[in-house]
C-alpha cells in the first residue's frame, strides 16, 4: 500500500471469492473526493487508521486489508470485500464492530448507511439460525397454510395480571392464534411478570380447551441479561412455548446467549428501537441488515413491518425483508443490493404489526403471501363490542380473504366483521 492513510484500500479489478461483502450508501464530507472517503471506510472498518503504520508488516497488510471493489458516485453504492479472517466466527458484536463501527462517525463522511451483507458460507455455517422456523412454528400451532393471527394486549401498560390474562382470553376465543405482550411491558409494580405469566397460561389452557384450538402466549422476556434468561427459562417451566424479546434495547451478544441457550422455546423478536438507525435511508444501518442478522443468530419470528399500516416502511423495503428472511437464495434486485445463500439456515416468520385492523388483511397478504402472523392490538381491542368481538372479526377477515371472498361481501354474513369495517374501513 502507498503511504497515505487511506490509499491503497480501492481496487476495482478485485474479484472477491471467499471475502465478506458489505454495501454502504455513502455521501462524503465537502472537499473529500468520493474514492478518498469510501477508502477511508475500508480502511477504518479493516485494519487502518489516519495515518500510516510501521507495526503491521506488509505481507499481513496485503493478506487483511479491506478493498473498496465497487465504486458508483451517482447511486452513491459502494462494496467493500473483507477478508473472512478480520471476524470472530459466531460473533455478531465484534462483526459489527468492525464494519458497523467507527465509520459512521468518520469526518470523511457526511452521511454512510450500511445496506447489505453478503456472508460467506464460512461464516453463515458458525450459526445455528432458528430452531423452529416457519414449519416449527406451523407445526407446533397446528396450523397448516392460513397466516397466524396475533394481538398484543392493550393497553401496552395499565392492566393488572388478571386483566391481562382476560384479556388474552378474549382475544383467543374470538379466533387469535398467538397473543403477546407489548415491547414495555415487562416486570411493572402493578402487573408482575411471574403472576402474570401464571395467570395468562392458565387461560391459555381454558382457551385451546373450549375452541379446541392450539393458542398460544408470547410473554415478553426483556431484561438485564441474567434476569431475562431467568425469565425464559421460567416460562419454558410452566409450560410455555414462546419468549419475546426486544432485540435492539436487549443487545446482540443477549441475543446470541439466549438462542445458544437452547431452551425449546419460539424466540419472536419485536424490533422496538431499530428506526433510531434504520429509517433514514442516507444514514444509519438497514433494517434488511437487522433481518439478517436475527436470521443467523436465530429468531423464529421478526417484526418486518406491515406496509398499510402505522408504521414507516414502504411494500418494496418490507417484501424484501420478507423475503431475506425466509427464502433460502436471494437474488440482488428488488430491493437487495447482495446477493445470499442461507444454505439450510431454517426461515424466519416475519411479523406484520402496527397499525393494522381487519379491513387491512387483504391488501397485506397479497403483498405478503401466507407465511406471516398478522398481529393486531387496537386492531382487536379497538373494537366497538370489545376484544372478543374484534378477534373474531379478524378472523372473519382472515377466512374471507383465504377464501378469496371481498371483504364487503363477508359482512353480509359476519357482522362482527361489518362493525369493524364501519369504525375502520
Ligand atoms: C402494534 C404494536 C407493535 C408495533 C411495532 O400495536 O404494539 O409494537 O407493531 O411496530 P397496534 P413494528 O396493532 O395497536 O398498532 O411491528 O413495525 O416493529
Ligand atoms: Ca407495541
Amino acid at each position: 500500500m502507498a503511504d497515505k492513510a487511506y490509499s491503497g484500500y480501492l481496487n476495482p479489478k478485485y474479484v472477491p471469492r471467499a471475502d465478506l461483502i458489505a454495501a454502504f450508501y455513502l455521501e462524503p464530507a465537502a472537499k473529500v473526493p468520493f474514492e478518498e472517503a469510501a477508502q477511508a471506510v475500508a480502511s477504518e472498518s479493516s485494519i487502518g487508521t489516519w495515518t500510516p503504520l510501521s507495526t503491521l508488516s506488509k505481507k499481513m497488510k496485503r493478506k487483511l486489508h479491506a478493498r473498496v471493489f465497487s465504486l458508483n458516485k451517482r447511486t452513491g453504492i459502494i462494496k467493500i470485500a473483507y477478508p473472512l479472517a478480520l471476524f470472530e466466527k459466531g460473533n455478531i458484536p465484534q462483526l459489527l464492530s468492525s464494519v458497523a463501527g467507527n465509520v459512521f462517525g468518520m469526518k470523511e463522511v457526511k452521511n454512510l448507511k450500511l445496506l447489505d451483507i453478503n456472508f460467506p458460507n464460512r461464516y453463515i455455517r458458525s450459526f445455528k439460525g432458528p430452531r423452529f422456523g416457519i414449519q416449527g412454528v406451523r407445526h407446533i400451532l397446528k396450523v397448516k397454510k392460513r397466516p397466524l393471527l396475533g394481538t398484543i394486549v392493550k393497553p401496552k401498560l395499565g392492566l393488572n395480571e388478571r386483566q391481562h390474562a382476560q384479556v388474552a382470553l378474549q382475544a383467543w376465543l374470538g379466533g387469535c392464534d398467538l397473543v403477546k405482550d407489548d415491547e414495555n411491558l415487562t416486570s411493572m409494580r402493578f402487573n408482575k411478570f411471574e403472576k402474570r405469566v401464571r395467570q395468562t397460561l392458565r387461560l391459555r389452557d381454558k382457551a385451546e380447551k373450549i375452541s379446541g384450538e392450539r393458542k398460544a402466549y408470547m410473554p415478553n422476556v426483556t431484561a438485564p441479561f441474567s434476569e431475562m434468561m431467568r425469565r425464559a427459562k421460567f416460562v419454558k417451566s410452566l409450560g410455555c412455548e414462546y419468549a419475546m424479546v426486544d432485540i435492539v434495547s436487549v443487545g446482540w451478544s443477549a441475543l446470541q446467549d439466549l438462542r445458544d441457550a437452547d431452551l425449546g422455546l419460539i424466540l419472536h423478536a419485536h424490533r422496538a428501537g431499530h428506526a433510531a438507525f434504520t429509517r433514514n435511508p442516507r444514514h444509519g444501518i438497514s433494517m434488511l441488515l437487522i433481518a439478517k442478522l436475527c436470521r443467523l443468530i436465530g429468531f423464529d419470528q421478526l417484526h418486518v413491518g406491515a406496509i398499510v399500516g402505522k408504521m414507516h416502511g414502504g411494500k418494496r423495503e418490507v417484501k424484501a425483508i420478507g423475503e431475506e428472511i425466509e427464502d433460502t437464495i436471494i437474488h440482488k434486485g428488488k430491493g437487495h443490493v447482495l446477493s445470499e445463500n442461507w444454505l439450510n439456515i431454517k426461515p424466519v416468520l416475519a411479523v406484520c404489526s402496527g397499525g393494522l385492523h381487519p379491513g387491512k388483511i387483504p391488501e397485506l397478504v397479497k403483498a405478503m403471501g401466507n407465511d406471516i402472523v398478522i398481529q393486531m392490538g387496537g386492531g382487536v381491542h379497538g373494537h366497538p363490542f370489545g376484544t372478543r368481538h374484534g378477534a373474531i372479526a379478524a378472523r372473519q377477515a382472515l377466512e374471507a380473504t383465504m377464501k378469496g371472498i371481498p371483504l364487503k361481501y363477508a359482512t353480509m354474513k359476519h357482522f362482527e366483521l361489518a362493525i369493524a369495517l364501519r369504525k375502520w374501513g
